[in-house]
């Protein structure tokens, strides 16, 4: 079944990215520059009428599908109640409905409190506000390979200079990079690389939180030595230091389990969410011990959009959907599809395959690789996306309810670009 209609990207993309040149900022990157007409499941159609078949889910975040039908509906039903009230000036149901669920979701048993943001980074800064004022502490510990964001603290939490970084300077002061654990690469067991970790940060009683990422997202997917996340909770307690977890990008089951620290049984003081939260509709969270929250003083935490009730309805469809079409088992039934594939592939160029769940990387040689095992995707209308610090990662994160012949399809490609 030919699912391309043109070359990709056809002419009419090609003439509104002339257009785009002259309207929007040359900063603003574009991967694959077909313009997007409509989705079906496992599939963008662009403006040319090519089916593209999608392995990215625009960056992790339409795992319940795109679109994803009770989502649709819960945001039209909202918006023509309401659009917006803003929370801080009168509060409205949607907004704990989503807080109540983050408490009963992420991990621990604890008490919790939330608070709803617009974004990863936001969800992530406020983390580090929350954090320094509970502990009284402004330090910040991130490790090698971190991603974070692109606000001023989150750019110094990030550890990538071109393209996050450069020329943006000066960064926000507190924050400290340590060693992290890339098995490929250090040949560290879990434990090594955490006292490694932890061995780099030279004054304990100062730092406020370590932010991790349970598998590193922009940054390679890379997946720690087990033994690594609980070895740096450990010293994390025993230091009187939060241990914040990032799950932007590895939350809402993308990894086979609602959050990516349960897979080593990691409780984080505080976990901070974005992405697959809300089926495509900007919202982030950060959700944490109820009295680490609660140390803030009223009115210390918001935002005029923070929790809009339009991304707490689609919150709460696709919090729904991904429990109702258990999401998760299909995360790991992608898992456990893809990875023996990839791993068969006989090329010198593949370093390692490695991954979680729909959450798969192929670290290739060199970023020449990726970028070249890329345009042939893109060239052949499968949408892959590359990351690692050096840019030589293939990373794919299917929506979670892609069908199984789509998926299929992607990976002949893909493995064909890679032979
Ligand atoms: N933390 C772990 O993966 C976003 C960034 C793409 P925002 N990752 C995609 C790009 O080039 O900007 C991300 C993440 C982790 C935080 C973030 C930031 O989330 O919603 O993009 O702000």
């Amino acid at each position: 079944m030919a699912r391309l209609r043109t070359e990709v990207p056809g002419p009419r993309s090609r003439e509104l990215a002339q257009r785009r040149e002259g309207a929007v900022a040359a900063g603003v990157g574009t991967v694959l520059p077909a313009f997007v007409d409509h989705a079906e499941p496992g599939l963008l159609v662009d403006v040319d009428g090519n089916r593209l078949i999608d392995l990215g889910s625009g960056i992790a975040v339409t795992g319940v599908g795109n679109p994803a039908p009770r989502v649709a509906a819960a945001v039209h039903e909202q918006i023509d109640r309401f659009s917006h009230t803003c929370f801080m000036v009168t509060p409205y149901e949607g907004y704990l409905e989503v807080c109540e669920q983050l408490a009963e979701l992420t991990p621990g048993g604890h008490e919790k409190r939330s608070v709803l943001l617009n974004s990863g980074a936001e969800a992530v800064e406020n983390a580090v506000k929350i954090a320094r004022h509970a502990t009284g502490r402004p330090g910040v510990v991130v490790l090698d390979h971190a991603y974070h964001g692109r606000t001023n603290l989150t750019m110094a939490m990030t550890a990538k200079d071109m393209p996050y970084k450069h020329g943006f300077g000066p960064f926000t002061p507190g924050v400290r990079r340590v060693p992290g654990s890339y098995p490929l690469h250090d040949g560290l067991s879990g434990a090594e690389a955490a006292r490694r970790a932890v061995a780099a940060v030279d004054r304990p009683d100062e730092v406020a939180c370590v932010v991790v990422e349970p598998i590193q997202g922009e940054g390679g997917f890379v997946v720690p030595a087990p033994g690594f996340l609980p070895a740096l909770a450990d010293w994390c307690r025993s230091h009187g230091v939060l241990l914040v977890a990032d799950e932007v990008q590895t939350g809402f089951c993308r990894t086979g389990d609602w959050f990516a620290c349960e897979h080593e049984d990691v409780v984080p003081d505080l976990v901070a969410t974005a992405k697959g939260i809300a089926g495509g509709l900007p919202l982030g969270a950060v959700t944490g011990r109820a009295d680490v929250m609660d140390a803030v003083h009223v009115g210390g935490l918001g935002g005029t959009y923070g929790g809009n009730p339009v991304a707490c309805a689609a919150a709460v469809a696709a919090i729904d959907t991904l429990r109702d079409l258990d999401l998760n088992a299909a995360a790991r039934r992608i898992g456990a599809t893809v990875l023996p594939r990839l791993r068969a592939l006989a090329s010198d160029a593949v370093v390692e395959v490695r991954g979680r769940g729909a959450m798969l990387a192929v670290e290739l040689a060199t970023a020449e690789d990726a970028a070249r095992v890329a345009a042939t995707c893109h060239a052949a209308g499968v949408v892959v996306l590359t990351c690692g610090t050096r840019g030589n990662v293939i990373r794919l994160l299917p929506p979670l309810v892609i069908p199984g012949e789509l998926l299929a399809e992607g990976l002949d490609v893909l493995e064909g670009a890679i032979q």
